[in-house]
């Protein structure tokens, strides 16, 4: 039995090597180089080249959702409605066949984006679209003017914002693909207040008001002090506080995005100055481009006519004569120290600082004011600011730094112009980055102002801006053009 076995397998293994000698095998064919599945925008042609071994001789019959469509190699799939399509190839020879099967989705060229008027809408695309070359967008209609598109930069998804109601629509481009998509803005559902509405921080420098405006009570902390600000500066009808000297700052927010109307101004920030009586503060801002409500995102810098120079400013010859340090600079460090004692501290020698340009002294405090000029609520000896730091604007009229007139910036700054001047107001599109380049900020949702001169203006006092209410002028339906000037 065994012997018969061997026999047998003997004769098989010389049947397979004569076979192997005499002729070719003809093996099935086998496919490959085709995708499981496939996203295409409508629109778009789909090519498929697959490869297949042991092909020679074979034949190939496509199936498109089970109707034959070709007999060839390749096979070009050019389905112009979005939805779902199942594509089958079978190829085959005298030995056997394959199959392959991929699912093709035919994605939509346009879409409908929905949101709220006053707040950011994110127009995210779907991968199909952006598959096919960069995106270029241009709005085809829009109902109001209202309105901002802005892509920020090549990696996230464009942001929309609109102050009004309606049905914007948008062309995007894709290589050779156009779609549009309908942007739905509706009515927000909070009501919304066209005022500051929320303070965040507030750190004033040393400065005659401090501990005053607002008022300071023995116990109070920072977030006491933060509340008493907001209490003066949120809602309608608003109070002054004051920032000190030079580098004192508060952060507030809206309940809203403000937009940025493209050759608008677009919202005010009220202080107390009038001709001859600019203080200004240099204003920054910011947008939550997280969405957790917090100013924790990057801040931009609204360049005023100063903040490089002050050169053009009509009263920069008579500044400098009357020998103001009308340096401007951009890099500004300076720090103040607790004064060491407060009951009949030296007037003149009352609170020291230092600066990165190598100067130093002491602010002085005047008969005015008798209480303490440091934040009492900060435990810190010493406080340190940055900024920009604007050319001296206080301009000694008497010759004898008796009588100064504490002159005004052109435009781009708080507590400079009176509050019903257009120069009160701003262009969110003044804005630059900490690189020193324009950008296209959608709106914004924080602002931050900070005493923007460094000055001793004889009896006055030093130069501290005052900030007051704040607003959307978009809200509140003004329109102001951009002030170039
Ligand atoms: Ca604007
Ligand atoms: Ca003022
Ligand atoms: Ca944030």
């Amino acid at each position: 039995m065994k012997q018969r076995i061997i026999y047998t397998l003997l004769i098989v293994f010389a049947a397979f090597t004569s076979c192997k000698d005499d002729a070719e095998v003809i093996l099935a064919p086998v496919i490959s180089g085709i995708d499981k599945t496939y996203t295409i925008v409508e629109g778009r042609k789909l090519e498929l080249s697959p490869t297949i071994e042991n092909g020679n001789n074979a034949t190939y019959l496509w199936q498109l959702d089970g109707e034959e469509v070709a007999q060839t190699p390749n096979y070009v799939f050019e389905e112009s409605n979005p939805g779902e399509y199942t594509l089958i190839l079978k190829v085959g020879n005298e030995s056997g066949t394959d199959e392959a099967k991929t699912s093709i989705t035919v994605g939509a060229k346009d879409m409908t984006i929905e949101g709220a008027a006053h707040t950011l809408i994110s127009l995210e695309l779907p991968d199909y679209m952006k598959g096919n070359g960069d995106l270029a967008w241009s709005v085809l209609e829009a109902p109001s003017e209202l309105y901002r598109f802005s892509q920020m930069n090549a990696k996230e998804a464009p942001l929309f914002i609109a102050a009004e109601v309606g049905t914007y629509l948008m062309q995007v481009s894709s290589g050779d693909i156009n779609g549009e998509v309908t942007i739905i803005v509706s009515e927000n559902e909070n009501e919304l207040s066209s005022y500051i509405a929320n303070v965040f921080d507030y750190l004033p420098a040393p400065g005659q008001f401090v501990n005053k405006m607002p008022v300071y009570e023995e116990g109070d902390t920072h977030e006491d002090m933060v509340a008493k600000v907001a209490e003066k500066i949120t809602g309608e009808n608003s109070g002054f506080i004051t920032l000190g000297g030079w580098g004192g700052y508060v952060t507030f927010g809206f309940d809203h995005t403000i937009v940025n109307v493209a050759g608008k101004q677009d919202f005010r920030i009220e202080g107390n100055g009038f001709t001859n009586s600019s203080e200004p503060g240099i204003v920054m801002v910011s947008y939550d481009a997280n969405g957790n409500g917090e100013p924790d995102d990057e801040w931009y810098e609204i360049v005023g006519s100063g903040n490089f120079t002050a050169e053009n400013e009509e009263w920069y010859q008579s500044a400098l004569e009357t020998g103001n340090d009308v340096n401007t600079y951009r890099d500004f460090e300076m720090t103040y120290y607790r004064p060491e004692v407060e009951e009949n501290a030296p007037l003149k020698e009352y609170i020291r600082w230092t600066n990165n340009k190598d100067q130093e002294g002491y602010k002085e405090k005047n008969s005015f004011h008798k209480q303490s000029y440091f934040p009492i609520w900060v435990d810190a000896d010493e406080i340190t600011f940055n900024g920009v730091r604007l050319a001296q604007s206080g301009v000694d009229a008497s010759g004898q730094g008796s009588f100064f007139t504490l002159k005004s910036y052109k435009y781009g700054y708080a507590d400079n112009h009176s509050n019903s001047d257009n120069r009160s107001t701003f262009d969110i599109d003044w804005a630059i980055d900490k690189d020193g380049n324009k950008v296209n900020l959608p709106g914004i949702d924080f602002v931050k102002v900070y005493t923007g001169v460094d000055q001793e203006n004889g009896w006055v006092g030093e130069n501290y801006t005052e900030v007051a209410r704040g607003s959307d002028l978009h809200l509140l339906g003004t329109s102001i053009d951009s002030i170039n000037e």
